[in-house]
């Protein structure tokens, strides 16, 4: 039998392009929101929680690669029906403390509909990564009328961020299967990451305690 395919056709290629136009609307949508969150706490007295608001759109490449791994057929639709990360944008905080708060104002917006919220930073995945994920839907509204799309929404801090990428990095030059030596180094270091933040947060509060 010949295996499915780990990459796209032309024909689905071109599907694909065709849907990803409203992902691309839908992740303007959340980098909007985003923005606006920032330069509310930027024109507020207390210090601005979110260090910096990035945003990606999964590569073709990349969506076939996670659907492939998945057992999936590697289609436009079948993108469209499992795969909740094409849009993604992620919020980069000082303080693990300020994203339970910054998840909170997001799920209460009215432009967002959330659809799966998981806290990875009290329950970490067992390769040690921490982050808190919020898939939203989002509706670009117009002349796409009432279709809406998933936006994931990722809320870390720098330290769980550098982690992420060093952890993507070794995931990636493994193909997915890390040698247990690094794995275990791989834990420890969130451990680490985990420890650091709580030490630099216990500063910012002895700080603000001596200033108040
Ligand atoms: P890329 O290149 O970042 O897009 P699920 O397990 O599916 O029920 P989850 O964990 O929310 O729920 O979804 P998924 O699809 O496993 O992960 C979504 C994204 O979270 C990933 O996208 C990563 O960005 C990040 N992520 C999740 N787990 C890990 C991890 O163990 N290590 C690192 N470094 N990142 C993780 P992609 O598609 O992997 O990659």
């Amino acid at each position: 039998m010949t295996p499915a395919p780990d990459h796209f056709t032309g024909e689905e290629l071109s599907q694909l392009g065709n849907r990803l136009v409203l992902y691309r609307c839908a992740l303007r949508l959340v980098e909007t929101q985003l923005t606006n969150l920032n330069e509310f706490y930027l024109a507020g007295s207390d210090p601005n929680p979110i260090e910096h608001i990035k945003s990606r759109m999964k590569s073709a490449e990349s969506i076939a690669h996670k659907l492939a791994l998945r057992g999936l057929p590697v289609t436009a639709e079948s993108a469209a029906d499992h795969l909740t990360d094409i849009a993604g944008a992620r919020i980069i905080c000082c303080y693990a403390k300020d994203i339970a708060d910054i998840a909170t104002i997001l799920k209460s917006h009215r432009d967002l509909t959330v659809v799966t919220e998981k806290d990875y930073v009290t329950h970490p995945k067992p390769s040690g990564y921490r982050s808190y994920h919020l898939v939203v839907r989002v509706t670009p509204d117009g002349a796409f009328g009432d279709r809406s799309v998933p936006v994931e929404i990722q809320i870390r801090t720098a330290a769980m961020d550098f982690w992420a990428s060093l952890e993507h990095r070794v995931r990636y030059k493994y193909d997915g299967d890390i040698p247990e030596h690094l794995s275990a180094e791989l834990r420890a270091s969130a451990e680490k990451t985990h420890e650091l933040d709580n030490r630099l947060y216990l500063i910012h509060e002895l700080v603000d305690l001596i200033n108040a």
